[in-house]
């Protein structure tokens, strides 16, 4: 315990360089990756049971860290969200072996918006969206003309609509860069009334990019993938959409809620976020189902 509260400040100090620079926010706060053993890394399937083993401290991203950035939408404070009008938790992994990312977002709505004509259009619609720069670029050297991509955004907008659910950023229309490929694994459910007050659960796991060409013409082979690693530190950010009404006119304010975890705006990943390291919890949770086995085999 004692040299994990000493890995956390000097965390804290090395954020505090990171935070003097722009790009990075909110400035001087550091979100925390929770490191799975092979054992216990979670299915993208929607059913969130197997983030069960995470402590909630210091994973768990509520409400009172998220922004409503855009002030058409709501003009309110950092956590002022109405739990009646919708009320969010995500949570993010990683693990070594896969090197990939996990994220988890359970989000409870009042209403269930999906009524969009255009099938692409996942910005009139209840949508969650995750960004990711692995390199921990400052935000205002995302995406550059001319320049490789280096910030990803993958948006999710169920249940799909003509087919139509994954929609990608910059790079918006790869065959290899999809649901389902090496790179890509997603998984949604929910509970209740499905286009009425409902939780929704959202999943995703990806392999990381640091860069890969900005055009239709990238093969996978060009996409130079981030070796995560413990006590590195990522930028990642989950921003969550919210229409209760249909709209046909779309426009910023028929947002009924806009909630991310950067206060910058949607669509770049700002936030900190450390690569913990394996917590004597999650390992213990591996050693006890080894007990159990070698009991079991002892017993036969
Ligand atoms: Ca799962
Ligand atoms: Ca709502
Ligand atoms: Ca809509
Ligand atoms: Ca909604
Ligand atoms: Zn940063």
């Amino acid at each position: 315990m004692k040299e994990r509260t000493k890995f956390v400040l000097a965390a804290a100090l090395v954020m505090g360089l990171c935070g003097t620079s722009f790009g990075h926010a909110p400035p001087g706060e550091l979100y925390f990756a929770v490191q799975f053993p092979d054992n216990l890394v979670p299915t993208m399937d929607g059913d969130l049971s197997d983030w069960d083993v995470v402590p909630i401290d210091p994973y768990t991203i509520r409400n009172d860290r998220l922004y409503s950035p855009v002030a058409d939408i709501q003009p309110v404070g950092r956590g002022e969200i109405d739990v009646s009008d919708i009320n969010i938790r995500h949570l993010i992994g990683w693990n070594d072996n896969a090197n990939k990312l996990y994220y988890m977002t359970e989000v409870f709505d009042n209403v269930h918006n999906l009524d969009r004509e255009n099938p692409s259009a996942f910005w009139q619609d209840d949508a969650w969206e995750v960004e990711v720069n692995p390199d921990h670029t400052p935000t205002e050297e995302h995406n550059l003309e001319g320049e490789p991509a280096n910030n990803f955004s993958y948006k999710w907008a169920v249940p799909p609509v003509e087919g139509a659910y994954q929609f990608y950023r910059p790079v918006r229309a790869l065959e290899w860069f999809v649901d389902g490929s090496d790179f890509i694994t997603f998984g949604w459910g929910y509970d209740g009334e499905q286009f009425g007050e409902s939780t929704y659960y959202y999943e995703l796991a990806i392999t990381p990019i640091i860069s890969m060409p900005n055009d239709e013409s990238a093969t996978p082979e060009q996409a130079v993938i981030f070796d995560l690693a413990e006590d590195e530190i990522i930028h990642t950010s989950v921003t969550v959409g919210d229409f209760d009404e249909p709209c046909t006119e779309c426009a910023l304010e028929s947002y009924q809620g806009f909630w991310t975890m950067s206060p910058e705006s949607c669509c770049t990943a700002t936030n900190d976020v450390l690569l913990d390291q394996l917590l004597p919890e999650m390992e213990s949770a591996t050693a006890v189902e080894d007990v159990s086995w070698g009991q079991i085999k002892a017993a036969q």
